[in-house]
């Protein structure tokens, strides 16, 4: 492979903005403290009022948050304690909350209650373009991937299935981070409701799960997410992840955007008229409104190149898409290079008589247009076919095309540099 320095660049080295880990460690213990501390007494309580379902929810809770912070043994004890408060049966023992006291206790002791997570600034870019929407229905893991991400994305976050699909649809973001365990709804079932709808399918989503066996990787991945990180995380894996990930994004863009517009004119090409056009004709049949087409071809431009030369033949494409551009009003008006020396305009919700006019309008600016080459002004014409139809069951895109070119081969016919409307 030949030595490329361009590949060598800055991007190459990883200059993270990030806290590091020992940074994470102390915000996730600061976290736990915080939405931790009273666990135990609330478990507690709620056993003697009765409510077990709540008791369970806290127990799952504890377990979840203390596997954060890898505290293993009051995990452990936590989860022996959502086992036995499992559908609504109470079947823990005095000796089962003496032991999740202890560890409760250990791990609440050893925390410094100093580092709060409100002390730690957690850096959010609101100002930034790029967005992110974080889905998990714990608070610690959310406020982490907040902390990690908050400084170069703009974050949405959302701890239920059904509330992330609601943001997913609000506010469209650019990718979403999305937990695998969660109560009602899971990420599978939320990627699969993500992945269904026009709105939402093609955000990337990365899933961040507690589950790390190769069968819920491959799920995931199947199910369309673009990536998957395992739980607990290290800070730098998941924002470089996340980067990578927002990086080809950007460069997939670029490419969409590059394969939508003609290289010579800068103005939209064949294939981003051919989009363009079959949405408009949805839109105009369903709303039983007309749409106009001019087909436009520049008159003896071979003569042109062959007497200024074909560079210049180039300039004069360029002027005569910049005379389009700048004579089109309306938003939904467009205008792309068909070919050669061929180009389109399309005007919905234009009738018949509108359609005409433009036409008339840009053969006359083109008439006008002065193309200078050194020193001489140069000029040319064009010919336009219009077409206009109400989109129906008589008619179709391709005889709304021909329409327009059997009107522009009648203005070539009949004189060159005028407007001919097709009638049928
Ligand atoms: P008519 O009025 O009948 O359309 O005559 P014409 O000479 O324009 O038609 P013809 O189809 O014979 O020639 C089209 C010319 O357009 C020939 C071709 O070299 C030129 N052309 C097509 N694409 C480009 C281009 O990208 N740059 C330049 N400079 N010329 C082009
Ligand atoms: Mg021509
Ligand atoms: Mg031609």
């Amino acid at each position: 492979m030949p030595n490329n320095p361009q590949i060598q660049n800055e991007d190459a080295k990883p200059s993270l903005n990030i806290p590091g880990d020992d940074d994470l460690r102390n915000f996730m213990r600061g976290s736990f403290y915080r939405l931790n501390r009273t666990k135990y007494d609330d478990i507690v309580r709620a056993l003697s009022e009765g409510n077990i379902a709540q008791a369970h929810r806290w127990a799952h809770n504890l377990k979840s948050n203390a596997g954060m912070i890898e505290e293993e043994a009051l995990q452990k004890a936590a989860l022996e304690a959502e086992l036995l408060l499992k559908d609504g049966e109470n079947l823990l023992t005095e000796e089962h909350l003496a032991v999740l006291k202890r560890e409760f206790d250990l791990v609440l002791n050893d925390l410094n209650p100093n580092i709060q997570p409100e002390e730690v600034k957690t850096p959010t870019a609101e100002n930034k373009k790029t967005s992110l929407l974080i889905i998990d229905d714990e608070a610690t893991n959310l406020m982490a991937l907040v902390h990690i991400l908050g400084k170069d994305y703009k974050i949405y976050s959302a701890q239920s299935g059904q509330e992330a699909i609601k943001k997913a649809e609000e506010f469209s973001p650019d990718m979403i981070l999305l937990d695998i365990l969660m109560p009602v709804m899971d990420g599978y079932e939320v990627i699969a409701h993500l992945k269904s709808s026009e709105k939402t399918k093609h955000i990337p989503v990365i899933f961040v799960s507690g589950l790390d066996s190769v069968e819920s990787e491959e799920k995931g991945l199947q199910l369309g997410a673009v990536d998957y990180i395992i739980k607990p995380f290290r800070a730098a894996i998941v924002k470089l992840r996340v980067d990578n990930q927002i990086k080809m994004l950007e460069q997939i863009k670029m490419i969409e955007r590059l394969s939508m517009i003609d290289q010579l004119t800068n103005i939209a090409n064949r294939r981003s008229f051919d989009n363009r056009l079959s949405v408009e004709w949805n839109n105009a049949a369903r709303q039983a409104t007309p749409v106009s087409l001019l087909m436009i071809d520049v008159d003896l431009f071979k003569n042109y190149n062959d007497k200024w030369g074909h560079q210049q033949g180039d300039v004069a494409l360029k002027k005569i898409a910049e005379v389009f551009t700048k004579s089109l009003k309306r938003k939904s008006d467009f205008t792309a290079r068909w070919g050669g020396e061929e180009f389109v305009v399309l005007l919905p919700g234009t009738d018949a008589k509108g359609g005409l006019n433009i036409a008339e309008c840009i053969r006359k600016k083109i008439e006008a247009a002065e193309i200078p080459y050194k020193g001489k002004i140069t000029k040319v014409t064009i010919s336009v076919g219009v077409n206009t139809v109400v989109p129906n069951r008589n008619n179709s895109i391709d005889t709304f095309i021909s329409g327009a070119d059997t009107a522009l081969y009648r203005a070539k016919e009949t004189g060159r540099n005028k407007v001919c409307v097709y009638e049928n």
